[in-house]
């Protein structure tokens, strides 16, 4: 009877809780609580400590530092910002306020490109909200802060298992005085295909209503076509849209190119300011601007177009910082940085290193580098329990200016080199890359384009084809899918054309569009998506949000909804036990979204059963509970 219950035990007061003393009585532990809304975070712990995390190879818990969080000491609380007077004023009033800055100034790419780029776009949103009050306080003079787009909608989904819709209004309510900006793929949205125009236009409309301010807008191939649908809805949500130009080539080598030269930007630049964008994106996605050749861009773009000038790079090179100061010199209006601990290689440029690199310059950068100071120690804490996703590229790579690889598409092409047995030959996949480019008449490459190219480059270095095999021998080849679909016209135009000779064995007797993709894609049937999600959710959860995740993502939205359901809401948990469980013996105290504290211990786990089972078990706020997770080892 004094078993009864096992937290009054001897042994396990005496801290003694030993794997025997539980396998010996499974019978204290409330295997009924198990059900219980609090247990499914148990549930999560169990299963991550037994089977690992996805891409994390370690057995053991790294032992971490402890993470300070700045406190905030001055509170300019009356300044007002850009968010206010877009809020109150609308984008016009904002290009105007941009304009009449002395300095330039920065966006801060910390929480979306910065963490896509180097940290495989892991960073999750509880790590976001612990120093969002302080960014609020301390970044009141950015342009904005770009936290969402891109490759974050999937990955929160997908692998984070946390909605980046809930993302969104979280920091929006932590964040409430500095405009949101997004990276939106024009009609391939946040995804890596084209979408019916019922989604795209949903989609931006309630971006802009739970939160996003700044909508940056580009296509893969630069093709006006596909842009033009997204920037006009984006441009009747009244929020500020951004027109983006992506830069590849090299302007200051005309033997580089012949397409891509300073009058092709500046006419599409002019386009975009046509169609009324309020600021001009330049997209250096693979860092290869050089820094005379943004000067000259830059200078030339200033006196051709009257909208601000926004310029976005990698710093993969090593040369960011020097091109962003010319850039200023030449008077660009805003650049994309990110916080020292979060940048460099093919992250963007510390905001930081530009403000000293502009010291004793007319125009300066618009930082707050003690605030920056204080968040570097937070990010670089931070950044150490996502260590497992780090890319590869630990130093400056020139090579980048051969290659043309955009900064998040180096580690992706090396880990998936790897997978099918390429690695030795990474250097030939590379090269690649670079005749694949020459080959498809030198495109944009920028997702999903640069995926297309890379696909296609480790298709040829695996079966050994050149520029005339891949042709002479192509009928009878199975091309990767995403290249199909580039031949087919599926994402668009490019510049030059396609080579017709390849489309014509890639494609085979598949047709091929030559006008906009979306004039053939069916408008997306929202009812009968409804009626597939009654399946698996429960009918008041089915909104806008449910509805258009899963028209973009079907198959990953599901697989959250139906994963969420067994781990309930585990965003809650601390990063180093999301990603590695807890210790035996460690204990942790958990905030619940609805306030509730809850202390979890971890004290043992049983042998594997016969049915591949194992018990763990727990004590929840001091109640012993034990779960069972199935042993994928
Ligand atoms: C994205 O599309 O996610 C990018 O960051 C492209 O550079
Ligand atoms: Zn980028």
């Amino acid at each position: 009877a004094f078993l009864k219950n096992i937290i009054k035990h001897p042994l396990f007061k005496s801290g003694d809780y030993s794997t025997n003393l539980i396998n010996n009585h499974p019978e204290l532990f409330d295997t009924d609580e198990a059900k219980d809304r609090d247990v499914k975070l148990l549930n999560y712990l169990a299963n991550v400590t037994v089977n690992g995390f996805p891409g994390i190879s370690d057995d053991t818990k790294p032992k971490f530092e402890t993470r300070s969080v700045p406190s905030i000491t001055s509170m300019a609380s009356d300044q007002r910002t850009l968010k206010h007077i877009l809020d109150k004023e609308g984008p016009d009033a904002v290009v105007k306020a941009v304009l009449a800055e002395d300095d330039a100034l920065i966006t801060d790419t910390t929480l979306r490109d910065a963490h896509q780029s180097i940290l495989t776009t892991r960073l999750r949103t509880r790590d976001m909200l612990e120093l969002a009050p302080y960014i609020n306080a301390t970044m009141k003079d950015a342009f904005s802060l770009e936290m969402w787009g891109g490759a974050t909608f999937d990955v929160a989904y997908n692998f984070l298992n946390e909605s980046p819709w809930d993302r969104l209004e979280r920091l929006r309510q932590a964040i409430p005085d500095i405009p949101f900006q997004m990276l939106l793929r024009a009609s391939n949205a946040v995804g890596y295909k084209n979408y019916p125009d019922n989604v795209i236009k949903k989609f931006i409309e309630q971006s802009a209503e739970d939160g996003i301010d700044v909508f940056r807008i580009f296509d893969s191939l630069n093709w006006m076509e596909t842009l033009k649908l997204p920037l006009e809805a984006a441009l009747e949500t009244g929020k500020l849209v951004e027109g983006t130009v992506c830069y590849t080539g090299d302007i200051l080598d005309p033997e580089r190119s012949s397409t891509y030269t300073l009058d092709y930007y500046v006419d599409m630049a002019k386009e975009l300011e046509a169609y009324g964008v309020h600021t001009l994106g330049i997209k250096d996605m693979s860092g290869i601007l050089k820094p005379e050749a943004a000067y000259l861009l830059v200078k030339t773009l200033k006196d051709e177009v009257n909208i601000p000038i926004h310029l976005h790079m990698h710093d993969t090179a090593g040369n960011a910082v020097t091109a962003y100061s010319r850039a200023i010199d030449a008077g660009v209006d805003i650049v994309d940085v990110a916080n020292a601990a979060i940048s460099g290689t093919n992250s963007q440029p510390d905001g930081n290193a530009l403000y000293y690199a502009r010291q004793g310059k007319d125009r300066g950068v618009k930082v707050n580098p003690d605030a920056n100071d204080e968040m570097e120690k937070y990010w670089s804490t931070t950044r150490q329990y996502y260590k497992p996703f780090e890319s590869d590229l630990v130093s400056p790579w020139t090579g980048v200016y051969k290659y043309e690889m955009p900064g998040g598409q180096y580690s992706n092409i090396l880990a998936q080199a790897r997978s099918v047995g390429l690695g030795d030959r990474f250097d030939e996949v590379l090269e690649m890359y670079r005749r694949v480019n020459l080959l498809f008449g030198d495109i944009i490459k920028v997702t999903p384009s640069s995926k297309v190219v890379g696909d296609m480059s480790l298709f040829m270095v695996q079966n050994d084809l050149d520029e005339e095999t891949v042709i002479s021998e192509g009928k009878n080849l199975d091309f990767p899918d995403s290249v199909v679909s580039f031949m087919r016209g599926e994402i668009g135009q490019t510049v030059n054309g396609f080579n017709k000779e390849l489309q014509e064995v890639i494609v085979k007797n598949g047709d091929i569009i030559t006008d906009r993709p979306g004039n053939h894609i069916p408008a997306y049937d929202y009812e009968a998506a409804k009626e597939e999600l009654l399946e698996i959710m429960p009918e008041e959860e089915i909104d806008d949000r449910a509805l258009l995740s899963n028209a973009i993502y079907p198959k990953v939205f599901k697989d959250y909804i139906i994963n969420h359901e067994t781990f309930d809401k585990i965003e809650v948990l601390d990063s180093p036990s999301f990603f590695y469980g807890l210790d035996f013996g460690e204990e942790i105290d958990v905030t619940l979204r609805n306030g509730k504290q809850v202390t979890i211990k971890y004290l043992a786990q049983g042998p594997v059963k016969e049915d591949g089972q194992r018990t763990m078990f727990y004590s929840l706020n001091g109640k012993p509970v034990a779960v069972e997770v199935i042993d994928h080892n």
